[in-house]
């Protein structure tokens, strides 16, 4: 097992990872810019490095400064947590030159997973149920007018190095093949630098379900079922949970062991999660995330395992601590995302926090680097706490919510609290009856 690892992030989710570490015995080391020196994860972990000016792209998104800085303190693995150096193969890459462990998949499967049409290609391959579309990339409007007549209208044209909803065009008839066409690939030109672009059937009202997987890097892989990620806006998580409501018992382990078998051929390592739309009854795979996701705390509650301490086992070269067989759902739980950001419009709101209390008591989680007189930095992600709730049941879970909710204390700024104690005033956030678009109506009819 290492000595010591590198945490190549901020925020919850560095604490989150030294947490682990510390519950394993093994040391930590944090990195940070100037603008996070009095930062929790400076605090918290073992040793903290500076490792540049404040925007992202000079301190945690600088390869080369977090190679250093793994070498000066003699760290022997790095875990990314999700963001930032997450899912770059290069800096997989050039960590493996150094002789440092990336605690996550391979460079090779980062790579795969990261163009779209590959990824889908790949899965296709093995099994897991696409969206009806191109076969791989669509080099010309003759050629997406074809597969327009072939599947039908309406289309989505998606750039393949997409991301974040950019790159995606719909097209309702072959009127608007043109215009989506060329947008779609000038998106993906100027965004990723990559204007090839591929089609898919467009689904009206799906639900955004994913699967999380975990694999030992040796032809061993499980799943723990599946995340209802519906509940977003402009293609940000607001609200997930674990099980789906709209999904049972025979449909997770029919879809939970495709995927397992998926990722177990390939010899995939550590965590990873295939993204699917689901709409009558029919999954449909969109891209698969190689990384630890944001909303891992649901699944981590409902089956009571530690996917971190699991991630930093399989990058020793260790066995998952656990077999398909033992994995078990317990009850019910959702997260919520507390972002420093005014409502309606959502706009950031860095600023002192001059009053914290996070709420806590049974069945309740919070995921926080906050602290009583910290400042928010205006440079990252607005995200500033997750609270995750565990039930014996829905019902149970979204009761602890509110209660939860009612407990937290966050003054000075602005944040997205006060759209959740909304949101669990809704039928179709209580029923569970709520689709990809539900949440953007909901807001443009009542904020
Ligand atoms: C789709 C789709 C409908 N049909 N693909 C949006 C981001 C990207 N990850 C995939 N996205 C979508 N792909 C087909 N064939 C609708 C969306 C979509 C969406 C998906 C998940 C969650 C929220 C969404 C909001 C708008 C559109």
């Amino acid at each position: 097992m290492f000595k010591k690892i590198l945490i190549a992030n901020r925020g919850e989710i560095a604490l989150r990872v030294i947490r682990a570490a510390r519950e394993m015995g093994i040391g930590s080391v944090a990195v940070h810019s100037t603008a996070d020196a009095d930062a929790m994860h400076v605090r918290m972990a073992d040793e903290a490095i500076c490792i540049g000016p404040p925007p992202g792209t000079q301190s945690y998104l600088s390869v080369a400064a977090i190679i250093s800085a793994a070498e000066i303190t003699g760290a022997e693995a790095i875990h990314p947590g999700y963001g930032f150096l997450s899912e770059n193969a290069n800096f997989v890459q050039a960590l493996q030159d150094h002789g440092i462990t990336f605690i996550g998949p391979t460079a090779e499967h980062i790579r795969v997973m990261g163009d779209k049409i590959t990824a889908k290609d790949t899965m296709k391959k093995l099994g897991v149920p696409c969206v009806p579309g191109s076969d791989g990339g669509v080099p010309d409007l003759e050629t997406a007018l074809q597969v327009g007549q072939e599947i039908g209208y309406p289309v989505i044209i998606k750039a393949t190095a997409g991301g974040g909803g950019k790159g995606m065009k719909l097209a309702n008839s072959e009127a608007e093949m043109e215009n989506a066409f060329r947008t779609a690939r000038s998106e993906g030109k100027s965004n990723f630098g990559n204007d090839e672009v591929y089609i898919e059937k467009y689904l009206g009202r799906p639900r955004h379900i994913e699967i999380q997987v975990f694999g030992d890097g040796k032809g061993r892989a499980v799943h723990l079922g599946e995340r209802d990620c519906s509940l977003q806006r402009r293609h940000q998580k607001v609200f997930e949970e674990a099980p789906g409501p709209a999904i049972d018992e025979a449909t997770r382990a029919k879809i939970g062991k495709v995927c397992a078998d998926a990722v177990a051929s390939i010899d995939y390592a550590g965590a990873g999660t295939v993204e699917f739309l689901y709409e009558d009854g029919e999954f449909y795979f969109i891209e698969m995330n190689t990384r630890l996701q944001v909303e891992h705390p649901v699944t981590e509650a409902i089956f009571g395992v530690d996917l971190v301490r699991e991630q930093i086992n399989v990058a020793a070269g260790l066995p998952m601590s656990f077999t398909q067989d033992d994995l078990k759902i317990n009850g019910h739980a959702i997260e919520v995302r507390i972002n420093a950001e005014k409502v309606p419009q959502f706009t950031p709101c860095p600023g002192k926090i001059t009053q914290y209390h996070a709420p806590g008591g049974l069945g309740v989680r919070m995921d926080s680097a906050l602290y009583d007189g910290y400042s928010i930095p205006p440079y990252y992600d607005s995200l500033i706490a997750k609270l995750i709730v565990h039930g014996p049941d829905r019902p149970a879970a979204l009761a602890r919510l509110k209660r939860a909710l009612g407990e937290l204390i966050v003054d000075g700024i602005d944040t997205t609290t006060p759209l959740f104690h909304a949101l669990l005033e809704e039928d179709a956030v209580l029923t569970g009856e709520y689709n990809i678009h539900w949440l953007e109506k909901w807001l443009d009819a009542n904020t």
